[in-house]
């Protein structure tokens, strides 16, 4: 409700004036607004061809017809088509090795939240879930694990909130070196003989090969907790108490927060969790988990907005959005960019190096957005149309992890001249040809009706009165039954089994067939590590501008005591934090519980430039860059080598 209400709610379409990102726009009806846009949507199709038009969708509203990815794709496969994005910010080192382990099974291989109840061991590897849920069901099962007994492993460099109050160990590791700890704990599972060798054998491929490697008898040094300890800050005998538990404790769920993949060489993280639920034979097994995203599991059926994609489009992925639009083709990339259609997503403040996704957005012909807000994103384009949110259109839901759909019906009109996302693209589908193709002459009232009646909800009139239709098995573990019969239940990967060294995936990608920790690339100038975890009070940026959410947000940059003192900073002094993509100007914190060598600012803040663009308000994506991971390409997020000074 406080963006609903908000004073600077957009509530008419908007033009711009100034200069693009000056933040200068003058109000416009909506007929001239939707004009322009058509007219300048047309032009690039007809000067370029519709690949020149670069579909910025994200996912600032889910929901089976308001979602803004599908409905921006829908509608610009209908115009023609465009250049999409590949994979997201949030898993996508993760996404890019799970077929490899899982083939097309990876979609199955998360569980549900109340198998949780039957965990002895739950270890959040680098997931912070009391502040950042992943599934509306996950902090209650873990306050109730924690107080039947279960052990709580919580790895995490600082104390969030699931430290301080769901672990009952804490293992305060250097981020980036997740790797490296997995490693060690297979050590000692296998030189302790503590391994399921029965287990391993039956249900993967590349476990000896993986054995070789952390024993040290392919080449390398072994991979000892004394080898382990000075890269991840922890002492050896704690890393081999720490595997001795995870061996004894059955069932252990294994709950990796994607933190751990958004780092250099984030993608080995993801192969070596499946390999520690391997060795320990908790994988697919009740109370256990697969080491996989825990959201892979299919939601309740129910019908969705259609979209018929043009064959042959390019895509490229989402990381490097700003390298495409600057390089285009003669940088490699599959198309010249001309326009930006941004949908859902802020992009501009919350995809790698704000400076970069400025001047992207500088080189193109034209750029629109709907929006809320004037947010960074939208200052930088031509047309931002003010855009209903989630309260303000019945929609069903589709929840993040869980066996349920949510039927949310509207709350509170639509304020001033805002309307919905849906009713946008009809309007401008109708001036470019093509209206009744997108909306089938059905009003949104009558696609949601459409979409129950497609679903396999027995009863619409009690899920809409109830707001919730919860499907009957709701403790799903994934890979079950492979688990149990691997041999009847095979995977559809080469082998039938998880492929932890793939031969696929040194073949596909150049990178060792075996997961590995690498370390990742060091600049001594730059030697403190940030981090850029989620705010507790925000979804990423939104409220940002909201002064009742800025007042509790933490937008100071949290840094330990030891690290202030050798810098000679103090609690409260203004500070500057830089690397070579960025600087900004802060408010330090001190932060004794959390280790040091790293500083922390919570991404989200919308960024503030002075003249010489440095940022004054605090944006994390001054710092990070679209170099990403590989071989995935994903984002970089934690981890990222900056220096702070007096400032
Ligand atoms: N409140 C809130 N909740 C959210 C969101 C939000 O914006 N706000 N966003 C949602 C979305 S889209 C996503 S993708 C998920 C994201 O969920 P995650 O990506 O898992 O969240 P993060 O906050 O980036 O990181 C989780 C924890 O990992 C720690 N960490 C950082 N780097 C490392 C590392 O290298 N190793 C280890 N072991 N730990 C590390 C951080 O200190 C943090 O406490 O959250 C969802 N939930
Ligand atoms: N440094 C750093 N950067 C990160 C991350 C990180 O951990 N660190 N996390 C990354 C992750 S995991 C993610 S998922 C991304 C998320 O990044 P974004 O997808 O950009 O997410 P939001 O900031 O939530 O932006 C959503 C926007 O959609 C608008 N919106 C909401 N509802 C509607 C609607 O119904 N219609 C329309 N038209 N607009 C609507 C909101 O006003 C808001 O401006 O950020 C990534 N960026
Ligand atoms: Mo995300």
């Amino acid at each position: 409700m406080e963006a609903h209400n908000a004073p600077d709610r957009l509530l008419h379409p908007l033009v711009r004036v100034g200069p693009r990102g000056s933040g200068q726009f003058r109000r416009a009806s909506w007929d001239e607004a939707l004009d322009q846009i058509a007219a300048a949507l047309t032009q690039v199709r007809s000067q370029h061809g519709p690949q020149a038009v670069l579909s910025l969708a994200s996912a600032g509203c889910t929901g089976a017809l308001h979602g803004t990815h599908g409905l921006l794709t829908r509608f610009l496969h209908l115009f023609g088509g465009c250049t999409e994005l590949t994979s997201n910010y949030s898993n996508g080192a993760a996404s890019f090795v799970l077929p490899y382990l899982y083939g097309d099974a990876w979609r199955q291989s998360g569980f549900d939240a109340a198998t949780l109840q039957v965990s002895q061991m739950i270890i959040l590897w680098g997931a912070n879930v009391l502040e950042t849920r992943q599934g509306t069901e996950v902090p209650m099962r873990l306050m109730e694990a924690k107080e039947r007994g279960a052990q709580i492993v919580v790895i995490d460099p600082r104390r969030s909130d699931t430290v301080a109050q769901a672990a009952t160990w804490w293992l305060p590791c250097r981020p980036g070196s997740d790797a490296a700890l997995m490693l060690a704990v297979l050590h000692v599972l296998f030189s302790e003989n503590l391994a399921d060798r029965a287990f391993m054998q039956a249900h993967a491929v590349g476990m000896d090969a993986l054995e070789r490697h952390v024993l040290g008898l392919d080449g390398g040094p072994a991979r000892t907790p004394e080898w382990a300890a000075p890269l991840c800050g922890l002492p050896a005998e704690e890393i081999a108490r720490f595997a001795r538990a995870y061996a004894a404790a059955k069932p252990a769920a294994l709950f990796p927060g994607y933190s751990i993949q958004r780092v250099f060489a984030g993608e080995d993280t993801y192969r070596l969790t499946a390999a520690l639920q391997i060795a320990t034979a908790n994988f697919g097994v009740l109370g256990g988990s697969t080491g996989s995203i825990n959201s892979r599991l299919p939601a309740p059926r129910v019908g969705s907005l259609p979209i018929q994609r043009r064959p042959h489009t390019p895509s490229l992925p989402i990381l490097r959005w700003p390298d495409a639009v600057l390089q285009g083709r003669s940088g490699g990339y599959p198309s010249d960019l001309h326009a930006i259609y941004a949908l859902g997503g802020n992009f501009v403040n919350q995809g790698a190096d704000v400076h970069k996704n400025c001047a992207a957005f500088a080189a193109v012909d034209f750029a629109v957005t709907h929006e809320m807000f004037l947010t960074p994103t939208a200052r930088w384009c031509d047309v931002v149309l003010p855009a209903a949110g989630p309260l303000e259109k019945e929609d069903i839901g589709i929840p993040w992890l869980g066996n349920y759909l949510l039927y949310k019906s509207q709350i509170v009109p639509p304020p001033g001249e805002v309307r919905t996302d849906y009713d946008i693209f009809c309007a401008l589908a109708e001036r470019l040809g093509f209206g009744s193709e997108f909306s089938q002459g059905r009003s949104a009232a009558e696609w949601v009706e459409l979409f129950i009646q497609e679903s396999e909800i027995p009863d619409p009139q009690d899920f809409r009165r109830t707001g919730i239709y919860l499907a009957p098995n709701q403790e799903r573990t994934g890979l079950a039954e492979f688990s149990a019969n691997p041999q009847r239940h095979p995977l559809p990967t080469p082998s039938g089994k998880v492929e932890i060294a793939s031969p696929r995936y040194a073949a596909d990608t150049g990178f060792p067939a075996v997961p590995t920790y690498q370390p990742p690339p060091a600049d001594p100038r730059f030697p403190l590590l940030l981090l850029t975890p989620k705010s507790r009070y925000r979804t990423h940026s939104q409220g940002s501008n909201l002064p009742a959410v800025r007042q509790r947000a933490d937008d100071a940059l949290e840094m330990h005591p030891a690290d202030a003192a050798a810098r000679g900073l103090r609690e409260g002094d203004r500070v500057r934090l830089f690397n070579p993509n960025g600087a900004a100007r802060l408010r330090l914190r001190l932060n004794a519980e959390m280790i040091s060598g790293i500083v922390v600012l919570p991404e989200g803040i919308w960024f503030e430039l002075d003249e010489n663009g440095e940022d004054l308000a605090g944006s994390a994506n001054l710092f990070t860059s679209t170099q990403g991971t590989a071989p995935a390409a994903a984002c970089i997020m934690h981890a990222v080598g900056v220096e702070v000074a007096a400032g």
